[in-house]
């Protein structure tokens, strides 16, 4: 079989690329290596950019995001028993808007199969090769047969742990990692929201995050160890220790019954450049962010917008020289973005061997960041999304 472009992962990443690649005329395959129910109930995300809310829309699957998503115009930070609203819409006139990634995901896959277009679930030993010559090819197992899809260009959205960013040989990449000495113990639970918006709370006992999903279900997170046992965290440990992070006067967490726990471990991470021969990398695959800034979803969906206008390019005019510079495009807003992450995580941590004098340094930046309308002009235009550069 041959496609103009083999996208492997069908992730946020791969289904928004094939969905561009389709309003140009672009015909593509997903190779994606779990179920489809999988892929779907997999809890990530939860805050979109209002530039990935407006993608998803001018794409036509943002109908169920429209009227499900919660649209917030601000966050609280939360230090020293005090909140502080940072105001969104006051600081840069844009929001973001609350809708989880498995809901993204849902649409995405349903308006891609509606569309006709070709999704693989479950493809087994998946591998890339010829990847520097202009047929590379995705090679995969299906119900125990062998498949081989050739192709134009092959979009490697297969995340972290996926198979595409190893294709290209070590000597061609640069890594950039920092790995944090703690982790993030999630919950979704079926309680209304304590918060109308989402509060980070910097706790002499460590990190929490309030987020939802609906008005119905609260998603919070606390800082644990990265190696945490879920068995240590039974549901009442979990609830009293949340209430006492992000503890203020007269205010109280409402609780209900957990359904889901999982811990994430946290990493900053860039390969770079994202393109070897055919081979593009996008989403995960190439760059992680610790989830504090609530990039990740975000930069992945500004990776193939690149990407995608790049391959449009090609085909309408015969020309490479956007996807030459999609590695260097895509980079900038990146690496913008894991600058925000890293500072939002370096300010409402607690780290290990952390003394006095650094603890007083973060709660005089909070309070800097609180008290000044420059600072939190900052930390608002990166919180719902710098605007995309053009190209
Ligand atoms: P994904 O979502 O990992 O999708 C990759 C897909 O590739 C498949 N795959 C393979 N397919 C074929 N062959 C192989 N060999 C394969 N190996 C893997 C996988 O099964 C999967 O379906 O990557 P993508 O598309 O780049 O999307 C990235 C986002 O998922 C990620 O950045 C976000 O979830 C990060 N993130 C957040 N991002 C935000 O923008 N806002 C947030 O609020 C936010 N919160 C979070 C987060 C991530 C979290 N965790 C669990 C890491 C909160 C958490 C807790
Ligand atoms: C979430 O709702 O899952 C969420 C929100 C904000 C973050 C990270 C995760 O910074």
């Amino acid at each position: 079989m041959h496609k103009q472009v083999g996208i492997v992962g069908a992730g946020p990443a791969g289904l928004i690329l094939s969905h561009l690649l389709q309003r140009e005329g672009i015909e593509s395959i997903l190779i994606e290596k779990h179920s489809q129910e999988h892929v779907q109930e997999r809890v990530r995300a939860g805050v979109l950019e209002q530039g990935t809310v407006e993608l998803l829309v001018e794409m036509g699957v943002g109908e169920r995001l429209r009227r499900e998503g919660l649209i917030h115009y601000g966050i609280e930070l939360s230090f020293l028993g005090r909140r502080h609203r940072i105001d969104f819409k006051e600081l840069t006139g844009r929001g973001i808007t609350v809708y989880g990634q498995n809901e993204v995901v849902k649409d995405l896959t349903k308006a891609r199969m509606e569309e006709g277009g070709e999704i693989v679930f479950e493809a087994e030993d998946v591998s890339l090769h010829d990847v520097q010559t202009s047929r590379p090819s995705i090679h995969y197992r299906k119900n125990g047969g062998a498949e081989q899809v050739t192709c134009d260009f092959i979009a490697g959205c297969d995340g972290f742990h996926g198979i595409c960013r190893p294709s290209i040989p070590a000597e061609i990449l640069t890594v950039h990692e920092r790995i944090y000495p703690f982790g993030w113990l999630g919950i979704l639970a079926e309680a209304p929201p304590s918060s109308h918006e989402l509060i980070y709370a910097n706790h002499e006992r460590g990190f929490a995050l309030l987020s939802m999903r609906s008005p119905k279900v609260s998603r919070l997170y606390l800082q644990c160890e990265p190696e945490e046992e879920l068995a240590n965290w039974p549901d009442e440990r979990i609830w009293e220790e949340l209430e006492t992070r992000l503890a203020v006067d007269n205010w109280k967490l409402t609780r209900g019954p957990i359904f889901q726990k999982g811990v994430t471990g946290m990493r900053s991470f860039v390969a770079e450049p994202m393109q070897f021969g055919r081979l593009f990398l996008a989403g995960d695959a190439a760059h992680i962010v610790p989830p504090t800034g609530a990039k990740g979803l975000n930069l992945a969906a500004a990776d193939v917008r690149v990407l995608a206008a790049a391959i449009a390019e090609f085909y309408k005019f015969g020309n490479e020289s956007l996807l030459k510079r999609y590695s260097e495009i895509a980079l900038r807003r990146i690496w913008k973005a894991q600058r925000f992450s890293w500072w939002m995580t370096s300010i409402l941590h607690r780290f290990p061997g952390e003394n006095s004098f650094d603890h007083r340094r973060q709660l005089a930046e909070l309070d800097y960041l609180t008290g000044s309308r420059a600072a939190s002009q900052s930390l608002a235009e990166n919180y719902v999304g710098l605007p995309f550069d053009p190209f």
